[in-house]
């Protein structure tokens, strides 16, 4: 086995924090957004998964990038992105919405944060939406303003979370809210902040537009940190699967609809909102779906999945997994997998190969924690 390097560049952007993580021991990135996005430290799978699970972490996940829409259409232009009701939207919240196109095909499942009417940030998942936004823009001839600003998120995730974050902006940082998000003073600086981040472990995510601020309070998040043992880390593969934190790229893309995602709450096709893709939602929820995102256990102690595999019952295939890993608290492997009609049922057994053998798996229903 070799082992090949991504080779750097202006167009593979590096993160407010790259120089940081390198020198704090990152070992691979994958490349989300066009941008470098840590994959791993020195540590091993298993140990930065209990470490998440029982300390805090700060994560460079900078790559998750914002797309900003101003002006006064706005609103207009991001309700017709997205089959969530936005209508209502509150200032100052986060709202997970599947971004779709025409025929109802996930584009996108970003995090959407509302400041006003006009003014919204959708902090995105792995596909261009900048350049969808404004084709849309464009043709509806809509009053915005779309741009990429460079604000670089760091998060802070893991049970003590908290107890670190209190160190540094004080008791108030303790009444936000799931999901909801508010500038906080940091020296002579303020940053946004949100209580989310993809991990079920809670915690928070800094979206630092003052680079130079950002950067120290990096810093003072290690020295301030040490206490509860913080280490940095990133996006953890076993975490995110066990909790069901769905990838976009990975498990699902273009070719498959908010309903068969497991999304179907965030698809409002009854409210009287205008967005891309409504009729053929319609239809495909009167007619039912063909496949359905479903959790696999398969009795296997390792797996490194880089593309699908498909699973099978008396040789005919029955659908395919796509993300995978060995979960040490299953003591098993744990997928996402998406599965055809007749048989997303829980409890359906199933035939895998890997690395040329025969396994045995069943489905069951996510989260798996
Ligand atoms: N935070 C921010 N931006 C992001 C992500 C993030 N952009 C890219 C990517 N992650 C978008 N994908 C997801 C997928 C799942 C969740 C968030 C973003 C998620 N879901 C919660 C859950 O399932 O518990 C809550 C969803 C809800 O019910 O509203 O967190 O992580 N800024």
């Amino acid at each position: 086995m070799s082992n090949q390097f991504v080779a750097k560049s202006r167009r593979l952007r590096s993160t407010l924090y790259s120089s940081r993580i390198e020198k704090q021991g990152v070992t691979s990135y994958t490349i989300y957004n066009h941008m470098l996005l840590p994959a791993g430290f020195e540590d091993s799978l298993e140990d930065t998964y209990n470490h998440l699970k029982n300390h805090v972490q700060v994560w460079d996940v900078a790559a998750e990038r914002q797309i900003e829409i101003k002006g006064k259409d706005s609103y207009k232009l991001v309700q017709l992105m997205t089959c969530r009701d936005l209508s209502e939207a509150k200032n100052g919240k986060c709202y997970y919405s599947p971004i779709i196109d025409e025929k109802g095909g996930m584009i996108n499942d970003p995090v959407i944060l509302k400041f006003n009417q006009e003014k919204w940030w959708i902090s995105i998942a792995d596909s261009d939406v900048m350049l969808f936004a404004k084709g849309l823009a464009i043709g509806k001839n809509f009053d915005v303003t779309i741009s990429e600003p460079d604000v670089n998120i760091m998060a802070v995730q893991g049970p003590k979370a908290f107890n670190l974050l209190e160190k540094i902006f004080g008791k108030e940082i303790l009444d936000l809210k799931f999901y909801n998000f508010k500038y906080f003073n940091f020296r002579d600086s303020k940053h946004l902040i949100a209580r989310s981040g993809w991990s079920k472990q809670g915690g928070v995510e800094i979206y630092v537009e003052d680079s130079k601020s950002g950067l120290e309070l990096y810093d003072l998040l290690f020295e301030a940190g040490k206490e509860y043992n913080v280490k940095p880390g990133c996006p953890h593969l076993i975490e995110r699967i066990e909790g069901a934190l769905l990838s976009y790229g990975n498990d699902m893309d273009i070719n498959d609809n908010p309903f068969e995602c497991g999304l179907g709450k965030f698809v409002h096709i009854d409210s009287n909102i205008e967005f891309l893709g409504k009729d053929n939602l319609i239809k495909i929820k009167e007619s039912g779906i063909e496949k359905k995102l479903m959790g696999v256990k398969i009795n296997l102690d390792q797996i490194n999945l880089r593309s699908a595999i498909n699973l099978t019952v008396d040789n005919k295939i029955i659908g395919e997994i796509r993300s995978a890993v060995f979960s040490p608290t299953f003591n098993k492997v744990l997928g996402i997998a998406m599965i055809n009609k007749g048989y997303f049922e829980v409890g359906q057994e199933f035939d895998i190969i890997v690395n040329q053998k025969k396994y045995k798996g069943e489905i069951c229903p996510l989260p798996f924690i």
